[in-house]
């Protein structure tokens, strides 16, 4: 056995080799425990995630939900404005329940276009080529399954239209600053001039409205959050004791970072295949960011990142923003 001081003991079995096990490891190695949001994903995360949406404090859904159902006309509108003819892409999908409304509304005004949808999930795609022709029966799609930026590239490969890109979902608050800013740039050069960009942000409110949509009293997103250390100890092996640590999401009005983290209660261990992790009493494990943003900072970022903005949509409350920008 290998003693790393202060943190890790490396045993000598071979370590597993997946990015999900080398990506876990690194984070719990990390002097400040931090595990990647992107994990909270597996089939039980979906589920919660849903549950979360359903949740009577997660109001951004419903804002979101409002905006595509009350301004599609609008949005519709402002896309035919500043594009003459497009294709749709929507990055992450999911079961495209807000994306339906414009789509129905582009196919009323009798808009010629392909929605390409694009999930790292197969599932998730599968499910949309078999239900949205049911729904939108007059509907020409492809379904792209994989990361953004390889489908992005492959929606190109069947069409040369200007694109619409759509990633809403408030998505991109799953990104700190500076991964939002290096996302943005990178998704522009993915993009040519003239192309449009509809990105859902939740605004910056009521802080304690903020912070019980984290905090819901059911305690969804308390599991959904332990979930993560589940699906860890289900595909990696270790032994996360969930009872040696509590949910605690935080809100920092100042900064606008919605930041959830896991307190251990305890001094402990946790062995993950041959890696040994040492947590001290009280100590934080960082899982997720929910960015939450002014307008002028939505503004800012399409601006440092070769778009303009070019519309805004918001629901009745104006807790939330589709913002339009083009390339
Ligand atoms: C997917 N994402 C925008 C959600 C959010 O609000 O950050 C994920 C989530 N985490 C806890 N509740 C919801």
């Amino acid at each position: 056995t290998t003693v790393i001081p202060g943190r890790t003991v490396l045993c000598k079995r071979k370590p597993a080799t997946s990015t999900f096990y080398q990506e876990v490891v690194k984070g719990l190695s990390a002097p400040q425990k931090y595990l990647d949001s992107k994990y909270f994903y597996d089939a039980e995360g979906d589920r919660l995630f849903q549950q979360i949406m359903q949740c009577e404090e997660y109001y951004l859904t419903g804002c979101e939900m409002e905006i595509l159902t009350s301004r599609s006309a609008e949005i519709a509108a402002a896309l035919a404005q500043h594009a003459s003819t497009f294709d749709v892409v929507e990055l992450g999908a999911g079961d495209a329940t807000k994306s339906i409304h414009l789509l129905r509304q582009l196919l009323s005004n009798g808009t010629d276009f392909t929605y390409f949808p694009i999930d790292i999930s197969a599932n998730v795609i599968g499910q949309l080529e078999q239900q949205l022709p049911v729904t939108l029966p007059n509907l020409r799609m492809k379904g792209l399954n994989g990361e953004y930026f390889d489908m992005l590239q492959q929606a190109n490969t069947y069409s040369h239209k200007k694109k619409v890109v759509l990633f809403m979902g408030a998505n991109i608050g799953n990104f700190n600053s500076t991964a939002a800013h290096d996302f943005c740039v990178e998704l522009s050069d993915y993009l040519l001039p003239g192309d449009l960009l509809l990105t859902g942000f939740d605004l910056k409110k009521n802080p304690q409205v903020i912070l019980r949509a984290y905090n819901d009293n059911a305690g969804i997103t308390r599991a959904f959050n332990f979930n993560l250390l589940t699906r860890i100890n289900l595909e990696l092996g270790a032994n996360f004791d969930i009872k040696k640590f509590e949910h605690y999401p935080t809100y920092d009005p100042g900064t606008g970072a919605c930041k959830s983290y896991l307190i251990s209660l305890e001094k402990q261990q946790v062995q993950i295949d041959d890696v040994c992790i040492n947590f001290e009493a009280d100590e934080p494990l960082y899982m997720e960011i929910s960015q939450k943003y002014s307008l002028e900072e939505t503004d800012q970022l399409a601006l440092a990142t070769g778009f303009q903005p070019v519309a805004r949509f918001f629901d009745n409350k104006k807790w939330f923003v589709d913002t339009l920008w083009k390339r």
